[in-house]
């Protein structure tokens, strides 16, 4: 009996394998998903026990190791218009091209233009300002 299971990175496998008489090996396809996610190289097992027939071991175990062949995200951030009185504004950090499946830490900082820090920030007209840089919001998406 064969029969497949919910795929994923491969296909769950379960069947019954014979080796003739005479022969030393036989062989079995196993089905692998090609996914667009940038992932570590994954790897799963093939497991048989000797139902029939005489062997010094019962139980044997194969590695499989799935190598990713999927490029890492690209990381854009978006450019942004925002009216001076607006307080704070909203940038975006986006991945382009992939799923993340790992986390994904950035350091931000900002650097002047023709607008400078601390002077163009929100704490202009304040005596005093507790805001070290430039207030961002950050807002991590992920495009499919
Ligand atoms: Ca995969
Ligand atoms: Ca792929
Ligand atoms: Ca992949």
């Amino acid at each position: 009996m064969v029969r497949q299971l919910a795929p994923a990175d491969y296909n769950s496998y379960t069947g019954t394998l014979t080796i003739p008489a005479g022969s030393t090996s036989a062989t079995v396809s196993l089905t692998i998903n090609d996914d667009n996610i940038d992932e570590p190289n994954e790897t799963f097992s093939l497991n048989a026990t000797v139902t029939s027939g005489t062997t010094d071991n019962t139980n044997a175990t194969g590695m499989i190791t799935i190598i990713d062949n999927d490029d890492p995200p690209t990381v854009s951030i978006s450019d942004e218009t925002v009216d001076e009185g607006a307080g704070t504004v909203t940038v975006t950090v986006r991945l382009k091209q992939s799923v993340l499946v790992r986390i994904l830490s950035l350091d931000l900082s900002t650097a002047d233009g023709t607008a400078t820090a601390p002077a163009d920030s929100r704490c202009l007209y304040r005596y005093t300002c507790t805001v070290p840089v430039q207030v961002v919001q950050v807002l991590l998406l992920i495009d499919y």
